[in-house]
């Protein structure tokens, strides 16, 4: 493994954007810190710690009230420093789980005392050596009696080899980062056709309105920050799935040793993907709320 990798700034700008009360950031990691939670031998990348001291410093200072903190692949299906950062929160943050697809039904009870609320299936080869399809649906009807979703990280190419995978899967689906459309082709370009056609399957599929740093980066041949291509490809996106849509920073940003993108300047895309209060309530606040915090809602 090479040198570990700091794909964060510590001096993100002060956004103009405020985002509502409540306002929920349902994607972001936690890694390490490492002498208290090893990364995994099988882990594709090693980062310097970002912990959930740093984490909860930037929810304050970008103006945010919770966090959902996504398990990061280099820490495999060892969730000991998610569920730590969950702890550490006072009830302002959940997650979401790796989990080994044998894992037990007891341990599943543990991960739900630990605020986890989710598990998170990644499909990207370059972070994850297998993806057992099988397994993953099996274990996915093991947490139908807890009410936990499951969020699926897959890249535009494999959506139509996925769609039968997806089809059968028996509780909610999150899409972590619209399943990666090039946003380059436009609103009405065939990867969001596909996307906005998986989302006409049926009613349970939602999707994280996130990262216009790495769909829309320069080294890609995008414009970088203000990523126009991204806010016109995701605005109409939002507008037509109110209800289904999540915003997150991505903080750390794992894997973004170039370009590491501006926090602040993430959190002013939030009225270009939203325009309206409307649609910012229900993008930051009651989306997220829905999905992690259901009992907080009556
Ligand atoms: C993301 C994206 C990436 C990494 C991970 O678990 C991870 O390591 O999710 C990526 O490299 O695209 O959502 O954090």
């Amino acid at each position: 493994m090479t040198a570990r990798i700091k794909s964060w700034t510590d001096t993100p700008s002060s956004p103009r954007f405020v985002p509502p009360p409540g306002a929920i950031d349902a994607h972001c990691h936690v890694f390490g810190p490492m002498a208290q939670f090893p990364f995994s031998p099988k882990a594709k990348y090693l980062p310097e710690d970002a912990g959930p001291d740093q984490l909860f410093a930037l929810r304050d200072r970008l103006g945010l009230a919770r966090n959902v903190i996504v398990q990061a692949s280099c820490h495999g299906t060892d969730n000991r420093a998610t569920v730590h950062a969950i702890a550490a929160s006072g009830g302002r943050a959940r997650g979401v789980a790796v989990v080994d697809p044998d894992i037990g039904d007891a341990e599943l009870d543990a991960l739900h005392a630990g605020g986890i609320r989710g598990i998170r299936f990644n499909f990207l080869k370059r972070l994850v050596d297998d993806a057992p399809k099988d397994k993953f649906l099996a274990v996915a009807q093991r947490i139908v009696r807890l009410g936990w979703h499951v969020v699926v990280y897959f890249e535009a190419d494999i959506l139509a080899e996925l769609r039968p995978f997806l089809d059968a899967l028996p509780v909610p689906i999150v899409v972590d980062h619209m399943g990666r459309p090039d946003v380059r082709q436009g609103p009405g370009g065939p990867d969001m056709q596909a996307f906005r056609a998986l989302l006409n399957t049926r009613p349970d599929i939602w999707f994280k309105a996130t990262c216009p740093d790495r769909l829309d980066a320069i080294k890609d041949g995008g414009a970088g920050a203000p990523w126009q291509a991204f806010a016109d490809a995701v605005a109409p996106l939002v507008a037509d799935y109110p209800n289904r849509c999540l915003w997150g920073t991505d903080w750390p940003h794992p894997n973004m040793d170039t370009e590491i993108p501006d926090d602040g300047a993430l959190i002013d895309m939030i009225p270009r993907i939203a325009p309206s209060a409307a649609l910012q309530q229900a993008l930051l606040v009651d989306n997220p709320m829905r999905l992690y915090w259901p009992e907080e809602l009556g």
